[in-house]
């Protein structure tokens, strides 16, 4: 059975920023854009969450639930370096440990021969160490997959784990909202709430041919997922070649100008998900991918430039260029590049006095 530890920092930026200027403590705290700019809320503390303020919330709307909400903006590279630091304090335990997100791991801790292969002490003692050496709290949850272990994350959320084991998950299935499953959002719960579906439970109730019919191979994940059976690996970083996004439109672009039109928002969307990746990864060539009305296909790459969106806009116009016909889908984005494994001691040392 494996044992796998995953680790969520408790409200991520705002913990750091807390961090460097504790008078913020226990305040109603967030980081994000200005509300005259359009800006919206990456996270907040819990005491602002107490007024109902969220993340991707206009920060128009978090100011008019909150009023005191002290807005700061964000800090990336501090962030990435908080991240860097527990990658750190993660390879003390295993070589396995799969990023989400710069705050988010998982890290299979099946092999690992400290506090004597109990997982639960792991996790306790890995929080400890984050506490300590980063300054920011951290929750966990510890679990025989991934599944679980990120259900259980969320269980003691702030600064707290919850386990568990192998013979606490026929039990502690039923009750479990399937909006915890991963992969069930809003249409998928909405389709299940119409069934009488809300808990793991009902879930439970239905036969693995039913879901597939009404699921497809979707159907065969949540007969899985609903009795807490989760085969998933832990996968480290190496595997991702590139991150972009994608966008099919309801009517075929005709020309270059109306997919220039385009790129502005497919670039923000972008930009978002490029947020949320891991601190080991660097962005490499930048590449547009276009499908044209006919299904055929051309991407254009070019090493060396800045992943902008001028450099976008020109790959469009240049993939385009060769083939002069409808458009019927365009993506943009970026190779990934994995820089040798370099300790975040040694990196941070350079900087050190
Ligand atoms: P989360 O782990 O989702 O949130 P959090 O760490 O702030 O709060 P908690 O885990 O205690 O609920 O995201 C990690 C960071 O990612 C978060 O601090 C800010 C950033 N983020 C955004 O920029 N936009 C978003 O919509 C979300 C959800 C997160
Ligand atoms: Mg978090």
């Amino acid at each position: 059975m494996a044992k796998i530890i995953h680790i969520d920092c408790d409200s991520f930026f705002v913990s750091v920023e807390v961090r460097d200027q504790p008078q913020l403590r226990g305040k109603a705290v967030a980081v994000g854009g200005s509300s005259d700019r359009r800006g919206v809320i990456a996270t907040c503390s819990y005491e602002a969450r107490r007024y109902g303020v969220r993340s991707a919330m206009a920060t128009a709307t978090a100011l008019r639930l909150c009023p005191n909400l002290i807005l700061l903006p964000a800090r990336f590279e501090t962030y990435r370096q908080a991240s860097q630091q527990m990658h750190g304090i993660f390879r003390d335990y295993t070589s396995l440990i799969e990023p989400l997100s710069l705050d988010e791991a998982f890290l299979d801790v099946s092999h690992s021969p400290h506090c004597r292969g109990s997982a639960s002490l792991m996790a306790a003692e890995i929080r400890q160490r984050i506490e300590a050496d980063i300054g920011i709290t951290a929750s966990a949850g510890i679990a025989p997959n991934k599944f679980l272990a990120k259900v259980g994350s969320d269980w003691n959320k702030p600064n707290g784990q919850f386990v568990i084991t192998p013979d606490k998950i026929n039990a502690f299935m039923p009750d479990l909202p399937v909006t915890n499953i991963f992969g069930v959002g809003k249409v998928t719960a909405e389709k299940l709430a119409g069934l009488g579906v809300k808990t793991c439970g009902d879930l439970q109730a239905f036969s693995l041919p039913e879901l597939q019919l009404m699921f497809g191979k979707f159907g065969k994940r949540m007969y899985e997922l609903c009795r807490g059976h989760d085969e998933r690996p832990v996968r480290t970083s190496r595997q991702r070649k590139s991150l972009s996004v994608e966008r099919t439109f309801s009517q075929d672009l005709p020309n270059i100008e109306s997919c220039l039109q385009l790129l502005p928002e497919l670039y923000d969307k972008w930009q978002e998900r490029l947020k949320k990746l891991s601190n080991e990864v660097e962005l490499g060539a930048p590449f547009v991918k276009i499908k044209f009305y006919d299904f055929k296909q051309t991407t254009m790459v070019q090493s060396g430039l800045p992943a902008t969106l001028e450099s976008f806009n020109s790959l469009c116009s240049q993939a385009i260029q060769r083939m002069n016909k409808p458009v019927r889908l365009i993506g943009l984005g970026c190779r990934l590049k994995y820089p040798k494994e370099t300790a975040p001691e040694q990196q941070l040392s350079l900087f050190a006095e």
